[in-house]
């Protein structure tokens, strides 16, 4: 009989990131990080769309938006309550974040906050005591804002000092308690957000207008020290305890860069478009060496980033142990017409081979095949265990009458989903665990609202800043519930 399975020990459970969800921003010593000046609604404009044209990156915050960000879902100081909800549902595993800034407020101090250490001290052991295994990212979209205005960020060769002397503290501090990291959330995603996602600014005046703007030199060089800080962090993972597990962390939809038709201008333009926007940054991590076809494109631009022989060398040495990542969506690519992107990946044309696409605003295609098509070609190419790190919906959610939310579209979404890496996992792909991103509501990334809502778990929150923040199940708890308690067999009856 062929019954259908997981594997013993497969990691169900969910992700967050700390500056969608912790608030807190300035409290106990932190300093702003690059997403707390993000975040920005000009709540003087009436009627004004909470879409990426609203979601601007200023450097000075200004008094008359809202960061939601700043306050989260005050998940600082209702972290029992909330993860007591997760384990209710049976989670394996949680993964969130460590804001760089609790712990180096401005990034460049000698000395660790002991307040930010504690904090994460109580959560670990508070996960550890609910019987979830912390995974924890090393930087989620914060890095702290003073090494961007003072450094410039990544393109300066004295964030490496200041990153070692982080990664070096938060290993030895929660030895024992965490020994799977991920390094860089979606650094991929510097070929578009190099600002936010890698933490890079070019220091010259006219992108102090628009930081979102980083000239093709620093951004670069930028890429170049993160390899390599990458490395550092696998080694200095290792030294500190042989047990640490030191994943990337990968925007991977972008492998679902289907073709739209056989014109070889197509194939071969969709198959680049997946390097430039993905491969280019998952080849060194895991392969040990930048590549040709990116070298061609510095070449031809007139690039030439400042690397070392020590370097490389490190790059070649150190990969990453395994290879996390998020899925949302797939796109179907057509030559013609500039590339478009959000922050489930590349936008692309539509697909009439798809039978949903998600509701209005956010009108994503949802193409759950595609997550074993990722799964199977990120393994054939790099060979590492993989862990779905990412994967889920934003819905714009009302309760109703009786206050209750019957989210029938992210049951299906995620039961369509994990019965393909069911399907992976027989054709040999080696995976780790499935985490659900926002198992709790929590403030967009890529458009900085709470009105896109991707929790199992409400919390009554909106756009303007009001709200309880009381917690309550949506209908999906009961289900995902379900699936952790019967190690995904409930997916199959
Ligand atoms: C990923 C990020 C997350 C998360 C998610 C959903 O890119 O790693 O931080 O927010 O996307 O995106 P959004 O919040 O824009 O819908």
């Amino acid at each position: 009989m062929n019954e259908k399975r997981f594997p013993e020990g497969f990691l169900w459970g969910g992700a967050v990131a700390a500056n969608q969800l912790e608030g807190a921003w300035m409290e106990d010593g932190k300093q702003p990080n690059v997403t707390d000046i993000c975040v920005g609604i000009n709540t003087a404009e009436p009627g004004l769309k909470w879409n990426e044209e609203a979601h601007k990156w200023e450097m000075q915050l200004d008094p008359n938006k809202i960061y939601l960000s700043h306050d989260g879902i005050d998940f600082y100081h209702r972290y029992k309550e909330d993860l007591a909800l997760m384990a209710g549902m049976g989670f394996k595993c949680f993964r969130t974040s460590i804001a760089w800034g609790r712990i180096f407020p401005n990034g460049d101090e000698e000395v660790p906050n002991e307040a930010g250490l504690k904090f994460y001290d109580d959560l670990f052991d508070e996960m550890r005591r609910l019987g979830m295994e912390p995974a924890i990212t090393l930087s989620h979209y914060e890095t702290p804002l003073h090494l961007l205005t003072e450094y410039g960020g990544w393109c300066s060769d004295r964030m490496l000092e200041f990153w070692k002397r982080y990664v070096t503290t938060v290993f030895t501090r929660y030895k024992g308690k965490v020994t799977l990291w991920m390094t860089f959330n979606e650094v991929n995603n510097m070929y578009r957000r190099p600002m936010v996602s890698a933490g890079v600014l070019s220091l010259d005046p006219e992108n102090k207008v628009n930081p979102q703007v980083v000239n093709e030199k620093d951004k670069w060089q930028a890429y170049v020290n993160i390899l390599v800080a990458n490395a550092w962090t696998v080694k200095i993972g290792h030294e500190i305890d042989p047990a640490n597990r030191i994943g990337c962390m990968l925007s991977s939809s972008a492998v679902a860069n289907y073709p739209v038709n056989c014109d070889p201008k197509n194939v071969l333009g969709a198959y680049n478009l997946t390097r430039t926007a993905l491969f280019y940054m998952g080849d060194p991590m895991c392969n040990g060496k930048i590549p040709g076809y990116l070298k061609r494109m510095w070449r031809e631009k007139g690039i030439d980033p400042v690397i070392s022989e020590d370097g490389l060398q490190m790059i070649k040495d150190y990969t990453v142990d395994y290879y996390a990542f998020s899925y949302y969506k797939s796109s179907a690519y057509q030559y013609s017409g500039e590339a478009e992107f959000d922050t489930g990946g590349i936008k692309g044309v539509d697909n009439p081979y798809l039978k949903a696409v998600s509701p209005k605003p956010w009108s994503w295609p949802v193409d759950p095949e595609g997550l074993r098509y990722v799964l199977n070609v990120l393994y054939d190419r790099y060979n590492k265990p993989l862990f779905i790190v990412e994967n889920g919906i934003g819905l714009d959610e009302t309760p109703d009458e009786n206050g209750e939310i019957h989210d029938d579209f992210r049951v299906q979404y995620a039961r369509d989903h994990m019965i393909q890496v069911q399907e992976a996992i027989e054709d040999g792909v080696d995976v780790m665990g499935y985490l659900w991103w926002g198992p709790i509501d929590v403030v967009s990334a890529g458009t900085g609202e709470m009105k896109k809502r991707y929790g199992f778990v409400y919390v009554d929150r909106f756009n303007d800043g009001t709200g309880t923040l009381e917690r309550s199940k949506k209908d999906s708890y009961e289900w995902m519930k379900k699936v952790c308690e019967t190690n995904g067999a409930s997916l199959f009856e």
